[in-house]
C-alpha cells in the first residue's frame, strides 16, 4: 500500500519526472502481482481464468483480472522500452515512457472479454484453451488516446490498418502475435494506450508498460507490451488476422470446418450476462436469494437482463447497478422468494437497446469464439 501511494505520487505531482527517477519503481511494481485465486488453465504462458464467484465488485480488483497470454510473458528493461509508430505516416517516431506520460492522459473503464471465454461449454468440443465462463473482467485503464499519438505521427489518409505488435515472441517456430486495427476504431476518443490499470502501474501479465485498450471489442486486439504500431492500407498477412479471431461468414453444422475465405474476423462482443452468485452448484438457505451478476453488449449498452428460476418458463426483470460507463459491464440484481426447498436451475439473459438478446444455444463455430448462451446456474436451495 505504501509504495502505492508513493507511486502515485510521484507519478502525479512530478509530471516530468525524469526517467531516472520513475522508472525503476515502475519496473519493480509491474513485476508484483499475485494470482494464486485464479485457475490455471495453463501456467506457462499464463492462461488465467477468474473463479466467477469471486467477481463481486463493478471493477475487478488486478489480483483476481484474467489473463490470456499466447507466448511467454517477455521481460522488459522500461528505460530501454520504446514504442515506434511507422509505415503510412508523415513522421516516423519513437517514444519512450516518458513521452507518452507527458501527452494528456484519459481513464476508462472498460469490460475485456477473450474471445474464447465459454469455449469449454460448446458442444461438441473445440480445441483451444478451455476457458469456461471467467475469462473477463473489469477495470479503469488510464493512458493516452490512440489518436493522440497517431496523429503525431502524420498518419496518412491511406492508411486503413494498424499493425500492432508487442515485445512477446513466439515459442519455437510459432509465429509472432500481431493483430490488426481498423484505423477507424483506432481513431475513436475511446481506443486508448493505457500504462496503468485500476491506479497501480500496469502489471507485467497485463501489458507492461503499455498495452492498446480497444473498447467493446473481443480482447484480442487489446495488444499488450506494445512496441510497435505500423499503419498501412492493407490487412496483416498473419495468422493472428487471417486464421485466428475469425467467424464463420454463416451460421454452419457444429463439428464441420469452413475456409478461411468464409470466415469475416471478430469485432465487437455480443450481448451476453454472467450470474456470479449464486455460485454454480452453491447450497442456499433462507427465505430469498439474493441472484446477481453483470451484463455486458459489446460497443451497446445493455437495456434489461432478466432471471428464471423455472427452466425459462417465466422470467423476471432483474435491477441494474447504478455504476456505468460506455464500455463497461452493468451490475444486476435479483431477489427470488422460493416456493420450497430443491434444486433449481437459474438462468439469466441480458438484452442490449438495440434489441438483440442471448440466444437459448451457443453458435456453434470451429474455434469456439464469442459464446453467448442464456447463462445458468444450479443451485440447491436448503428448507
Ligand atoms: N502481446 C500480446 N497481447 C495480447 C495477447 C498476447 O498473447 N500477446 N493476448 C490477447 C488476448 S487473446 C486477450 S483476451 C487479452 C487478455 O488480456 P489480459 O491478459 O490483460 O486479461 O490480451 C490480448 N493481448
Ligand atoms: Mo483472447
Amino acid at each position: 500500500m505504501l509504495r502505492r501511494t508513493f507511486l502515485a505520487a510521484v507519478g502525479r505531482a512530478v509530471p516530468g519526472a525524469s526517467a531516472a527517477i520513475l522508472l525503476p519503481s515502475i519496473a519493480d511494481a509491474g513485476q508484483a502481482l499475485s494470482k494464486a485465486r485464479l485457475i490455471a488453465r495453463s501456467a506457462r504462458p499464463e492462461d488465467l481464468e477468474t473463479p466467477v464467484h469471486l467477481l463481486t465488485s463493478w471493477i475487478t480488483p488486478n489480483d483476481l483480472f484474467y489473463v490470456r497470454s499466447h507466448f511467454y510473458t517477455p521481460s522488459i528493461e522500461p528505460g530501454a522500452w520504446t514504442l515506434r509508430i511507422d509505415g503510412d505516416v508523415d513522421h516516423p517516431i519513437e517514444l519512450t515512457l516518458g513521452d507518452i506520460r507527458r501527452l494528456p492522459s484519459t481513464t476508462r473503464v472498460v469490460t475485456l472479454e477473450c474471445a474464447g471465454n465459454g469455449r469449454a461449454l460448446f458442444d461438441p468440443p473445440v480445441a483451444g484453451v478451455q476457458w469456461e465462463r471467467g475469462a473477463v473482467g473489469t477495470a479503469a485503464w488510464t493512458g493516452v488516446r490512440l489518436a493522440d499519438v497517431l496523429r503525431r505521427a502524420g498518419v496518412r489518409a491511406s492508411a486503413r490498418y494498424l499493425w500492432l505488435d508487442g515485445a512477446d515472441r513466439g515459442m519455437g517456430r510459432a509465429p509472432d502475435f500481431v493483430r490488426s486495427l481498423p484505423i477507424d476504431k483506432a481513431m475513436q476518443t475511446d481506443t486508448v494506450l493505457a500504462y496503468e490499470m485500476n491506479g497501480e502501474v500496469l502489471p507485467m501479465a497485463h501489458g507492461f508498460p503499455l498495452r492498446a485498450m480497444v473498447p467493446g471489442w473481443e480482447g484480442a486486439y487489446s495488444v499488450k507490451w506494445l512496441t510497435h504500431i505500423q499503419a498501412s492500407a492493407q490487412d496483416h498477412d498473419g495468422p493472428f488476422v487471417q486464421a485466428g479471431y475469425r467467424y464463420p461468414r454463416r451460421p454452419i453444422p457444429p463439428g464441420t470446418l469452413v475456409p478461411a475465405s468464409e470466415t469475416v474476423p471478430l469485432r465487437a462482443l455480443p450481448v451476453k450476462s454472467l450470474i456470479t452468485s449464486p455460485a454454480n452448484n452453491a447450497s442456499v438457505d433462507g427465505a430469498t436469494v439474493r441472484i446477481s451478476g453483470f451484463a455486458w453488449a459489446g460497443e451497446e449498452d445493455v437495456a434489461r437482463v432478466d432471471v428464471s428460476t423455472d427452466g425459462g418458463r417465466t422470467w423476471s426483470p432483474a435491477r441494474l447497478g447504478r455504476d456505468r460507463a460506455r464500455y463497461a459491464w452493468r451490475q444486476f440484481e435479483h431477489v427470488w422468494r422460493p416456493a420450497g426447498s430443491g434444486s433449481y436451475l437459474v438462468l439469466s439473459r441480458a438484452t442490449d437497446r438495440r434489441g438483440e438478446s442471448q440466444p437459448i444455444i451457443g453458435e456453434w463455430n470451429p474455434a469456439g469464439y464469442a459464446w453467448n448462451a442464456i447463462d445458468r446456474v444450479r443451485i440447491d436451495v436448503g428448507a
